[in-house]
């Protein structure tokens, strides 16, 4: 359920069977109508569950350097797109030192609740040292999720070995259902001992993965489809892969921007194929909405990356400084069980918090509006925990909000380069300010816990106006209060546009 605003069932709003933001399978309360054992799996999964984002890390070993495809915006000396951002990853372990490497995040972090591997090659590529890492955690680490994604090349040939070691999340990069555009990203596969090129190629892909998606869900294991917006060349057929994935019964849609920049050598990179657009990814995601849950949330992450989903704190932990560290896991697991506990407390105190405001939006709203007032988008920065409870100049990203007569629900997030780092020296400091501005184009908002005169003054000239009234309150109830105010003081008159541009 979302923060009602006017009080009407978001599911009449929409016209969809309990979907009100289009990113239904995103939220816990949204997942509310799921049967237990499949809530069970996903609500402390920061991937799976939008909520559970705000509290609970996710971690990744990188043990798979092989790849037995060529996708065009991947070139090998960086992480695996599907699941990474562009950037080398600092060192592939074996599985004796993931497993290693696992135990002493798990103590250290004990909100991590996810191993995943994810990289840099594919998983299934490299399946012995894939599957001795999940078997060696499932003995010794029971208490943490296993996670694995993958081009599904090999899948079809692993399914029982994944359901062997207890793998309930697979992720399935599946960028298109046609040859004819899959050879556009796909110059060749390597399969049956054979490097196989063009349309034949991708047709062999195509039907593996979709062979490897009836089978996981044959066996009851969640499939998350991830794709890749390519503008120009999967945009508009990622609706049709959003629909054959669902009727096939894949749990999540997670359709991620095409990152390529020219320094990373992709073949992408390189030719200048442009990445989409914030409002391209966004009218697509709520155009595959319809059909699909969708993830929003996602960061794309390294195939080394360690902490909350936007964080990464794989300095932490290296090998030579794991090595120096003395851990308990016994010790670390009694901790960690307590702290889920609370922290599921806490998750469960704020949805009977945003039920009972849900009711109580609704007067105060009606009063001033006999339309529905127009949506507003709004950044907001937060370190974690759900709550706005960050400098604005100590972002590094904002999450976007909108808020509108159905509701608050979240949008995406936009990557920032931190301004505030404590160093006057300059012009890098200005860009820096200059560029997250502009990376809030669209937004008519932002919310942070504090902000200094010179970005307040530039943010208002922009047409966005900063908020540091709403410090440590759940994000959700503070834009909601915004859009209040905004709508009382007369700004959301229903006829006007929607504000797209403003920066
Ligand atoms: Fe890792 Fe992927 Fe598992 Fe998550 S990431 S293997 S499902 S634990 Fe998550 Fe990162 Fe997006 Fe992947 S934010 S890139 S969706
Ligand atoms: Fe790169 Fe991953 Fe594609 Fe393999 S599947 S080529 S590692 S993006």
């Amino acid at each position: 359920m979302e923060l009602s605003v006017l009080g009407q069932s978001d599911a009449e709003q929409h016209g969809a069977g309990g979907c009100s933001s289009g990113s239904c399978g995103s939220s816990d309360d949204q997942l509310a109508h799921l049967p237990e054992h499949i809530r069970a799996k996903v609500h402390n999964h920061p991937c799976y569950s939008e909520e559970a984002h705000h509290y609970f890390a996710r971690m990744h070993v990188a043990v798979a350097p092989a790849c037995n495809i060529q996708c065009h915006y991947c070139n090998r000396k960086y992480d695996c797109a599907n699941e990474s951002r562009p950037g080398v990853v600092s060192e592939v372990l074996d599985p004796l030192q993931a497993v290693k490497k696992v135990k002493a995040v798990a103590a250290t972090i004990p909100q991590m609740t996810v191993l995943g591997i994810a990289g840099p090659g594919d998983p299934l590529a490299n399946p012995e040292r894939t599957f001795e890492t999940f078997r060696m955690l499932s003995e010794q680490a029971p208490d943490i999720k296993l996670c694995v994604s993958t081009n599904g090349l090999a899948l079809p040939d692993c399914v029982d070995e994944l359901a062997k070691h207890n793998i309930d999340h697979v992720t399935i990069t599946i960028n298109c259902v046609d040859p004819e555009v899959g050879a556009k990203i796909y110059p060749w596969i390597y399969w049956n001992n054979q490097r196989i090129r063009g349309k034949k190629a991708a047709k062999i892909l195509i039907e593996r993965q979709q062979k490897g998606l009836e089978m996981l869900v044959a066996r009851g294991i969640l499939v998350k489809v991830n794709s890749v917006l390519i503008p120009g060349v999967n945009d508009e057929h990622l609706k049709e892969v959003s629909r054959i994935v669902k009727a096939k019964g894949a749990f999540l849609h997670n359709v991620m921007p095409l990152i390529a920049e020219a320094e990373h050598g992709t073949f992408y990179g390189v030719m200048g194929q442009r990445s989409p657009e914030p409002e391209e990814l966004q009218d697509l995601q709520d155009a595959c909405a319809g059909d699909m849950n969708m993830m929003r949330h996602c960061r794309q992450c390294r195939a080394d990356a360690v902490g909350l989903l936007g964080e990464d704190r794989g300095d932490e932990f290296t090998l030579d400084k794991i090595e120096a560290m003395d851990i308990d896991y016994a010790a670390a697991m009694v901790k960690r069980a307590a702290i889920h506990a609370a922290i599921k407390e806490e998750l469960d105190d704020k949805a009977a918090k945003k039920a009972r405001l849900a009711g109580l939006a609704v007067p105060r709203l009606e009063a001033t509006q006999s339309k529905a007032p127009r949506p507003v988008l709004m950044a907001v920065a937060t370190s974690g925990g759900g709550l706005v409870n960050q400098h604005y100049g100590h972002a590094t990203e904002f999450l976007v909000y909108e808020a509108s007569a159905s509701g608050v629900r979240f949008i995406g997030h936009r990557k920032v380069d931190q301004y505030c780092v404590g160093n006057d020296s300059c012009g890098e400091k200005e860009s820096a300010l200059a560029g997250s501005i502009r990376a809030l184009k669209g937004c008519e908002a932002v919310l942070c816990s504090k902000i200094g005169y010179e970005p307040w003054g530039l943010l208002e000239e922009a047409g966005i106006q900063p908020n540091g009234e709403h410090a440590m309150e759940p994000i959700e109830e503070a834009v909601l209060a915004v859009y209040q105010e905004m709508l009382q003081a007369g700004r959301l008159a229903p006829d006007e546009a929607p504000l797209r541009a403003n920066a």
